[in-house]
């Protein structure tokens, strides 16, 4: 039996897009580009305003366009480059720095704001123009139908099942800037075998920190490339 290499499953959430520009979802004390999440990120506030909800991603996916990954992104794609195991990447985050930084084996738990779906012919569809109330479904040609691919706040996370088998799996486990509030990605590293090693690479403490027997304390830009160029020693 030939060398068996280690697996590794890592979570980020908005922390690691921070230093690229991107405003995380915690500093804004509960707001978020000064709207209140019910009726920004619920398919509740969708059904009660579209318009809004369409322009608030409108100009999330306009900002997309004025940043770029930083060094933690990168040290990322670096990483899985570099390792020999299986390797997975699990995003809370909604933007596409690690794909810009190079990372391939990406799963983005909570969507993506360059795509689209129709709530009419479900389909799923690379979107970085301007989503309105009227813009037509490209495949079934439905007006109105077309919606932000994205996870709100009481909608399923995507690829849990995927996501799962890897956890279960894995012999190292890295979060990194995720706050450890929202659920179902909070409860990931309760899933991953006991002796696995586990470290939390964040600013401060998280709302799961004493589930990790290791912490990095530092900005992302500056703990991952280290603990990558350690990992890939
Ligand atoms: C679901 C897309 C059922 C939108 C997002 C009561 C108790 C517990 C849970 C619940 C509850 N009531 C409801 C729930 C469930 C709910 C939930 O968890 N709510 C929380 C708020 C209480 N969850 C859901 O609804 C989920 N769905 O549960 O369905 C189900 C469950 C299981 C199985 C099947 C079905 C759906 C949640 C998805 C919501 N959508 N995003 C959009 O982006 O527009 S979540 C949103 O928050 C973003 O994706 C964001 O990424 C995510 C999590 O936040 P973080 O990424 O952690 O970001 P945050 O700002 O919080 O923290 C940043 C961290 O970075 C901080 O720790 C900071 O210190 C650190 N940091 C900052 N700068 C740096 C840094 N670290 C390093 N370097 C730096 N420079």
């Amino acid at each position: 039996m030939g060398k068996v290499h280690p697996s590794v499953v890592i979570l980020t959430g908005a922390g690691i897009s921070a230093e690229s520009g991107l405003r995380t979802f915690r500093a804004s004390d509960g707001l978020w580009e000064e709207h209140r999440i019910e009726d920004v990120a619920t398919p509740e506030g969708f059904e009660r305003d579209p318009e809004l909800v369409q322009n608030f991603y409108n100009e999330r996916r306009h900002q997309l366009k004025t940043v770029v990954p930083n060094a933690a992104h990168r040290a990322l794609a670096e990483l899985e480059q570099g390792w020999q195991g299986d390797f997975l990447l699990v995003t809370q985050n909604v933007d596409d720095l690690h794909e810009r930084a190079g990372s391939r084996s990406l799963i983005h738990m909570h969507g993506e704001l360059h795509k689209a779906r129709c709530q009419r012919c479900h389909g799923v569809f690379r979107w970085e123009a301007d989503l309105g109330a009227m813009t037509p479904c490209p495949s079934c040609g439905a007006h109105g139908e077309l919606r932000p691919h994205i996870v709100w706040f009481g909608e399923m996370p995507l690829e849990l099942d995927r996501i799962g088998e890897a956890l279960e799996r894995c012999s190292l486990f890295l979060a990194i800037g995720t706050s450890g509030n929202v659920y179902p990605a909070a409860g990931f590293v309760r899933m991953v075998p006991r002796q696995a090693r586990r470290i939390e690479l964040n600013l401060e403490a998280s709302m799961v920190a004493g589930a990790f027997p290791e912490h990095r304390t530092g900005p992302a830009s500056e703990t991952v490339p280290e603990l990558v160029r350690e990992l890939l020693g």
